[in-house]
């Protein structure tokens, strides 16, 4: 087992790494930016080591800077979280050469599914269901055309180098084909350097459902059941769910089955997740494979009552999977919110700034995978995740009823965040029935914007709460009033004030 992990990560998925190395009772070493000093990961670490500027690429990104402080300390592995440098083969392979063990995946599966026309050819190879389209980069416009033409319209053009959405396009028809082509390869350049790109049948209204598995290095692997990820926005996950409520047993284990094919081609070793893509008749076919630990890996921890970082250890560290397929059970319903410090009101754009208050739920079937805490400073250097609020139940219903209770209790003051977002996707028709596709975020948005209150009805709302608050702390005859439950009301957008008050005016 490792002596010492070195965590390449920041915010709640460094503390969440660390949970699992005090468990497994290995010491844990953060590091951390100028701006991250006093970030939570940094006090909960057994050691801390400062890598460089806040900007990523001097600091969580500096492969040179976290290799050297981990040959400083002694560790003898390094876990890289998810996002910076947990899907980058050079650092893997850079670890490696260092004789630090990488907690992940090899270098070479890594870049077999990073290039995702090299991952449609092995892919192909292996009889894994593809979406119809072509697996090597495009050549003229005229093979393009015929290709096209053969699959049928819409297709899609996507960067090889690409993943995640970003350097997508749309095309309905042969005339927008050429110009599309030109812009979709000058934009592959531009973002990732390599101006590849290739095509695909478009799926109308798809779901986006995937596949956990676990691999070790003996040769055995297996799935630990799917995760419903379409509740996203611009390609950013808000909401995931485990099982999906599409899936049944049947649907479950072909996929599974397809999943476990998929890290074998790859000769992958350690978590992965395989992406699907599924169509209204519930057909489904390989995306891509996420090479790394996932945001959203709690809901399958709490669904098999495994613990994926632990397992990601004890694997890297040449174990045996301690379980066979037919162990692993699937039990109750799981949703995870991510809350993210953004403005509703200003287009979810990140909302950074100093956490004033923070009263966080907890109670049956609640876990909350935070990182940060009340008094700390919401950096702007990096992703606005501030936590993971993962409800629990035996069934779906409960899952939901306790979400809706957890985020009665959290409150967070000084920042913005998405939280009254969740409250209006969990109470939503379509929501509780299931019925959910890549689409539903943007049309509940758009449909939901014309029924808020206007901007003045808000602003006088606001005022009257604000007002109420300060004389519940100026008013010192408050403070026994304040314990009661006193008062007339009950308009639920006006009780973060009211508890605003009447924590301050208890203090
Ligand atoms: C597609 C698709 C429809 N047809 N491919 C977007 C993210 C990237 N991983 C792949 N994406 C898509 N690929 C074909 N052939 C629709 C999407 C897509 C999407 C996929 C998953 C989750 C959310 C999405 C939102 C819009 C489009």
């Amino acid at each position: 087992m490792f002596k010492k992990i070195l965590i390449a990560n920041r915010g709640e998925i460094a503390v969440r790494v660390m949970r699992a190395c005090c468990e497994l009772g290995i010491p844990s070493v953060a590091v951390y930016s100028d701006v991250d000093r006093a970030a939570l990961h940094v006090l909960k670490a057994d050691e801390a080591y400062t890598i460089g500027a806040a900007a990523a690429a001097e600091s969580y990104l500096n492969i040179d800077r976290i290799l050297d402080v981990a040959k400083r300390c002694g560790a003898d592995g390094i876990h890289p979280g998810y996002g910076f440098l947990s899907e980058n083969a050079e650092f893997a392979q850079a670890c490696a050469d260092a004789g630090i063990k990488f907690i992940g995946p090899s270098a070479v599966s890594m870049e077999m599914m990073g290039s995702k026309t090299q991952a449609r050819q092995e892919m192909e190879k292996a009889g894994i269901p593809l979406v119809p389209g072509t697996s090597r980069g495009l050549e003229s416009v005229q093979q393009v055309k015929e290709v096209a033409m053969k699959i049928g319209y819409p297709v899609i053009l996507k960067a090889a180098a690409g993943g995640g959405g970003k350097g997508m396009r749309l095309v309905g028809s042969a005339q927008e084909l050429p110009s599309a082509l030109e812009a979709a390869r000058g934009e592959a350049q531009r973002a990732f350097g390599d101006g590849e790109v290739y095509l695909e049948k478009a799926i109308l209204n798809p779901r986006h459902i995937e596949m956990q598995v676990l691999a070790d290095e003996h040769g055995n692997t297996v799935y630990l059941g799917e995760r419903e990820c379409s509740i996203q926005r611009r390609h950013q996950k808000v909401l995931e769910e485990a099982p999906s409520p599409l899936v049944d047993p049947g649907m479950r284990s072909r996929m599974g089955e397809v999943a476990v094919r998929v890290a074998r081609a790859a000769g992958y070793c350690n978590a992965g997740t395989i992406e699907f893509l599924v169509d209204q008749e519930r057909n489904f076919y390989f995306l891509e494979m996420n090479t790394r630990l996932q945001v959203e890996h709690p809901v399958t921890e709490l669904i098999t009552g495994l613990d994926l970082v632990q397992l990601q250890i004890r694997i890297a560290a040449g174990e045996q999977l301690p379980f066979q397929q037919d162990d692993v059970l699937i039990r109750g319903h799981a949703m995870e919110c991510r809350i993210y410090a953004e403005d509703p009101e200003n287009n979810y754009f990140p909302s950074p700034g100093k956490i004033t208050m923070l009263l966080t739920p907890a109670g049956p079937g609640i876990r909350l995978d935070s990182g940060v805490y009340e008094g700390w400073t919401v950096p702007i250097d990096y992703d606005p995740l501030l936590a993971k609020l993962v409800g629990y139940g035996q069934d779906r219903e409960q899952a939901v009823a306790r979400l809706v209770r957890a985020l009665e209790e959290l409150f967070v003051a000084g920042i913005k965040t998405n939280v009254g977002l969740f409250r209006r996707i969990l109470g939503d028709e379509d929501f509780r029935s299931g019925k959910v596709d890549t689409g539903y975020l943007e049309r509940l948005l758009r449909q939901e914007s014309g029924s808020e209150p206007c901007g003045e009805e808000r602003d006088a709302a606001n005022v009257a709460a604000i007002a109420a608050a300060v004389f519940a702390v100026l008013d010192a005859t408050s403070k026994a009033a304040s314990n009661g439950t006193g008062g007339a009301d009950n308009d639920a957008s006006f009780s973060s004030w009211k508890r605003a008050a009447r924590a301050e005016g208890l203090m």
